[in-house]
């Protein structure tokens, strides 16, 4: 009978844990300042933590050739929870993702993308999937616009 209990039980979990599988689509947007035309630009989310970019070649890679003024760029799902930053580089070797060797040209601007397994990882108040921090309490959970990107000086 406890044999039968146990399997129950370890039924619903793995049901529970089902539902949680499929992280809900995000997208972040934002402003393009200062930043000239024709230098083969490229956006980027890359992985970002305790203060350094990571380059490990497993993180997605999106790009958007086109420096528009504003930028969306639709978040990646298959990339390991943590800490990450849309940043401009300049694709030296054109291999189509940011690497070691490529510049980044966009100032840090304070914020976080952050995403997590479920809500309150990482910081109090982050939500399943992807969040934007800023350094407070008031964490964009919906709607991650307002990520804007400045050039920095060259
Ligand atoms: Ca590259």
């Amino acid at each position: 009978m406890k044999k039968i209990l146990a399997v129950a039980a370890l039924g619903s979990i793995a049901l529970s844990s089902c539902s949680i599988f499929g992280t809900k689509s995000a997208a972040v947007s934002g402003q393009l300042k200062g930043f000239s035309p024709n230098q083969n630009l490229q956006l980027a989310v890359v992985g970002y933590n305790q203060g350094k970019y990571v380059v490990d070649g497993n993180q997605a890679q999106v790009i958007d050739k086109y420096l528009s003024g504003g930028y969306t760029l639709t978040l990646p799902r298959n990339v390991p929870y943590g800490t990450y930053r849309v940043i401009v580089f300049r694709d030296a070797n054109n291999n189509g993702s940011y690497d070691l060797g490529d510049t980044i040209l966009s100032k840090d601007n304070g914020k976080l993308l952050v995403y997590v397994a479920k809500d309150g990882d990482v910081f109090g108040g982050t939500k399943y999937g992807w969040n934007i921090y800023n350094g407070s309490s008031d964490i964009q959970t919906t709607i991650l616009n307002n990520y804007d990107l400045e050039a920095v000086m060259q």
